[in-house]
């Protein structure tokens, strides 16, 4: 019985990243609650802290996890007082890239060394 549960949750974890994986765009709305994912350019572990640092305890931001191999976060927001573009913009405000929205050049010259990631061209 317990090797089982182990199973299911291995295959749910690896469904999980699969679709973590497919490089967003996918949508759920549940009970005002929107969970998606988008790319959000960065290179390691210290632009994970400020790009998920940016969304801590904002109100109407439930979770906000960036993976550095696949550079894509999963957002999880209360769509009644968050939209997505709010999100980005406050990602842009940290130093970080979206395909929507840029950051300010100081702003990115202001982050570390190591954080300097390649933008995508304007
Ligand atoms: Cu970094």
């Amino acid at each position: 019985m317990k090797t089982k549960n182990v199973k299911i949750a291995v295959i749910s974890a690896l469904l999980f990243v699969g679709t973590a994986c497919s490089g967003g765009g996918e949508e759920t709305n549940e009970g005002g609650m929107t969970t998606t994912s988008f790319k959000v350019y960065g290179n390691c572990g210290m632009c994970e802290e400020t790009i998920e640092g940016a969304l801590k305890d904002v109100e109407g931001i439930e979770k906000g996890d960036w993976d550095k191999e696949t550079k894509t976060i999963e957002v999880v927001y209360d769509n009644e007082h968050m939209t997505l573009d709010d999100i980005k913009k406050k990602i842009a405000a940290v130093g970080y890239d979206t395909e929507e929205f840029r950051a300010d050049p100081g702003t990115y010259e202001d982050l570390p060394m190591c954080c300097h990631y390649d933008r995508p061209k304007e």
